[in-house]
């Protein structure tokens, strides 16, 4: 028996052919996968194996959030533990000392004045939940009027409503139609005239954050809660921020009493360089949003940092429930467990600033792809790089698609958005592995039409 035929044996005979199986695949062309199926079975550090025995180099942390690789023993301990001591427990007018834990461990890790933690089970939840407490704030303070929620082009605050309405990702947009009212946008800040080929911060484009600016004197200051933007665009392909956007941004939200919320869900837990993106590029939001690497993708979680002042303002009045939000899984005991272990391992191996000190070789290693076939840009902050390509005419993100597919077949996974394929592999990764990677693509894109 073949390996592909073994694993299919060990998912026993109760298993239908994939062709159909009940799993609706997320974000996934269904019947083009189920033609030509990718299996993952196993996976252990920087690897993953498919069901046909093949070992992947994971050149993408899974989806952005394994960053200290795979099936880590402190973390596959801590959840082992914890699944055998007290499966759940509810968090609503209840505790358990582990949420209350993970919770403090966080803070201490957190850029200082972010002293409360709020739990969400994923990125998409954390959006929504930092958007409505921005709007509940300036309700507590008795600026009520501040209904506006403005997003950014390109930006992904995941799929749910708030996060849709705000997030500029037009597929989503398209098909859902724009979701809450008050949703405003400014321009996204990829600018290959003038930024092409840039290495960390592109020099061009602070100006863009003015568009805020513009909206306030359209809309007036007054009635707007919150901007929301990643402080580096993931999902959209690695749009790193122009030098100098970013601190415009927070000054004119300081300027005219906006909230300022970073979507930190690819950026948090070292993907930068720094435990949070916020520290390396130098400008602080009022609250930040956080997912993926902070169960180092064990066990779904996610939570919202809030500045003190936010939450001081949320404990004044009669006693009562101060926010009337929350998820039944918010603090869940697994996921506390594995984030406990995340962060042990975290702080062990000093993965939250590795990544400063791969940087270099990552650039160097990214931009040698710079000439190669198709490759019209090539960008990089951190342990986090894109390549974008000239779209295949008539036949837009064919060609990043075909990429992938190929670079899978060869043993790397990297992901593709567009044209643009997007590389940030967990913060264990050696220097022969950044290597590897690259050549692959290089390889790869040689025999693409
Ligand atoms: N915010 C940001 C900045 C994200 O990147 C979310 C929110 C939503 O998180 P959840 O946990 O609800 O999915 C994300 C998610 C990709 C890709 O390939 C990116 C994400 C998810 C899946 C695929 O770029 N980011």
């Amino acid at each position: 028996m073949n390996k592909r035929a073994e694993n299919q044996a060990q998912l026993g005979n109760a298993q239908k052919p994939l062709e159909q199986s009940a799993f609706w695949m997320p974000f996934t062309a269904n019947r083009q996968f189920r033609k030509t199926p990718r299996l993952l079975v196993r996976a252990e550090g920087m690897h993953y194996w498919s069901d046909d025995g093949r070992q992947i180099l994971d050149g993408c942390a899974g989806l952005w959030c394994v960053n200290a690789g795979h099936c880590r023993p402190k973390i596959v301990e801590a959840v082992r533990r914890q699944v055998a001591a007290m499966d759940f427990a509810p968090t609503f007018q209840m505790g358990h000392p582990i949420a209350f834990e993970f919770a403090d461990r966080l803070a201490r890790i957190a850029p200082t004045g972010f002293s409360r933690v709020f739990f969400t089970n994923s990125g998409s939840e954390s959006a929504d939940t930092a958007l409505k407490i921005a709007l509940a704030y300036h309700r507590a303070r008795g600026e009520g009027q501040r209904f506006r929620l403005v997003g950014r082009e390109r930006g992904y605050h995941g799929v749910n409503f708030g996060g849709m309405a705000v997030g500029g990702i037009p597929a989503n947009r398209k098909v859902f139609g724009p979701g809450v009212a008050g949703a405003h946008h400014i321009r996204h800040t990829h600018d290959l005239a003038r930024n092409s080929f840039s290495k960390g911060q592109p020099a061009s484009g602070a100006e863009f954050a003015d568009e805020l600016e513009r909206l306030c004197s359209l809309h007036d200051p007054s009635t707007i809660a919150a901007v929301i933007v990643e402080p580096v665009a993931g999902s959209a392909g690695v749009l790193v921020p122009p030098q100098g956007y970013l601190q415009r941004l927070r000054e004119l939200c300081t300027k005219h009493g906006i909230l300022l919320i970073f979507d930190e869900v690819i950026t948090g837990f070292g993907r930068l360089g720094q435990p949070f993106g916020s520290q390396r590029l130098g400008v602080m939001p009022d609250l930040f949003t956080t997912a993926k690497g902070m169960t180092n993708g064990t066990v779904p979680m996610g939570a919202v940092f809030v500045k003190n002042s936010i939450y001081e303002a949320f404990m004044q009045g009669p006693d009562g429930i101060e926010l009337l939000h929350g998820y039944t899984y918010s603090g869940h005991p697994l996921a506390c467990a594995a984030g406990i272990g995340t962060l042990d391992t975290y702080a062990e191996e000093g993965l939250l600033t590795r990544a400063a000190s791969l940087e270099k070789h990552f650039e160097d290693a990214i931009h040698a792809l710079k000439g190669a076939r198709h490759v019209i840009d090539v960008r990089n902050i951190g342990l986090m790089g894109a390549v974008e390509l000239e779209p295949r005419p008539g036949a837009p993100g064919k060609r990043a698609y075909e990429a992938f597919v190929k670079a899978f077949e060869a043993g790397v996974l990297v992901r593709y958005t567009g044209d643009i394929l997007a590389f940030s592999p967990p913060l264990i990764v050696e220097k022969p592995q950044i290597d590897r990677i690259f050549a692959t693509v290089r390889d790869v894109l040689q025999t693409l039409e």
